[in-house]
């Protein structure tokens, strides 16, 4: 079987392609929205079908790629029907089963992190996809979207500690970097509810994770609920060619600070943040020129049209406007600079000024 786990940097999600080398039929669990672009290019160099895109639940920290995905390939959507979203081709519950050439998944319930999360299993009992159930020596929170710790704690000793002890479990999110893990590891190594912890342990534990709400909620659960179908259908209409860039949910292209770093042709970068912000401590890219937002559209005749700009600001919010006003002014090669100067600065990129 082909098996490839992708990543999202930004919501530490993964994806999962599975993939039957003989027929080429394949499934995708849980692809996420800003992904879809480089999933899509690896089922095709990969020579794959995709059949069905799968999600473990309604996300609340990322939109499915599901609805671009069935545009761009024809996949079909499938998703628990106890999640509520609408808009799928297919709703499913405990024990049907979805086949991929000569493989097929078979559908756990296993509620608790939400009311409709499940887990899919591997017909030959040797892995399993547990969404945000189960995690890598950790469990998904459950203070949110109906979630409930008891539900979890049966969801995870009668559905997933179940399978056999080498059953590999992979998990939507981790956020240490931890790939895979095992049945056995997790009875064992589980700190939440491994060993001899008891059910009033776990919801203890759990009553008092304390996590701040995920920054994209509430865009993520309207959108899930639609399987991530965008308000108005705004798909970008061609990849804009000048640089790998990425179109988010938003409608917006944009631009990873890496690529930005390395970008070599001809380029504006222009700085929509204030002059007290511009010369702050975050300090600013080289080269960029300065033109506060609450100015670009009186000011947008000072900046080139004939070659690409990347809007900056402190957080990536700013500038996701200043896109929207270039375009009104007629600029069309303009990429957002993703997570702005604070992403640009976390991950260690040269600035003028600024303290360290
Ligand atoms: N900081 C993250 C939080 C993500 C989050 O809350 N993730 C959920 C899954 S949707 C979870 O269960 N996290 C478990 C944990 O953080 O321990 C964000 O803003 O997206
Ligand atoms: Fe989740």
């Amino acid at each position: 079987m082909i098996f490839r786990q992708l990543f999202d940097p930004q919501s530490s999600t993964y994806s999962y392609l599975l993939g039957d080398e003989q027929t080429c039929e394949a499934v995708l669990i849980d692809p996420v929205f800003e992904q879809v672009r480089r999933d899509a290019a690896l089922i095709g160099e990969l020579g794959l079908k995709l059949l069905w895109t799968l999600e473990t639940h309604v996300h609340a920290d990322h939109v499915t790629g599901a609805w671009l995905l069935k545009r761009r390939l024809g996949s079909r959507i499938a998703l628990a029907q106890a999640g509520g979203a609408e808009g799928a081709d297919r709703t499913l519950v405990a024990d049907d089963v979805i086949e991929f050439g000569r493989h097929r998944l078979i559908v756990r319930a296993t509620p608790g992190h939400t009311s409709g999360c499940i887990t899919y299993v591997l017909d030959d009992l040797s892995m399993a996809f547990t969404g945000d159930c189960l995690l890598i020596r950790g469990t998904g929170r459950t203070d949110f979207q109906q979630g409930n710790a008891a539900t979890m704690f049966h969801s995870v000793r009668e559905q997933i500690f179940s399978l056999p002890d080498e059953c590999l479990l992979y998990p939507a999110h981790d956020y240490r970097g931890l790939t895979v893990t095992s049945v056995a590891e997790e009875k064992r190594f589980n700190p939440r509810l491994g060993g001899a912890i008891g059910l009033g342990d776990f919801t203890g534990h759990m009553a008092n994770l304390k996590l701040a709400h995920p920054k994209q909620i509430d865009v993520a659960v309207p959108a899930n609920l639609k399987c991530g179908r965008p308000e108005h259908d705004r798909i970008a209409a061609a990849d804009p060619g000048w640089a790998p860039l990425t179109f988010t949910f938003a409608g917006i292209w944009e631009i990873q600070p890496q690529t930005l770093e390395e970008y070599d042709g001809p380029l504006q970068i222009l700085d929509v943040r204030e002059k007290d912000e511009f010369a702050g401590p975050l300090g600013h890219i080289y080269g960029a020129i300065l033109i506060p937002l609450g100015e670009l559209a009186a000011r947008a005749g000072e900046l080139r049209k004939d070659r690409p700009i990347v809007a900056v600001c402190r957080a990536g919010s700013r500038s996701a406007q200043a896109i929207n006003i270039l375009k009104q002014a007629g600029f069309t090669a303009t990429a957002n600079l993703a997570g702005g100067m604070l992403r640009w600065r976390a991950e260690g990129h040269a600035v003028e000024g600024g303290s360290v």
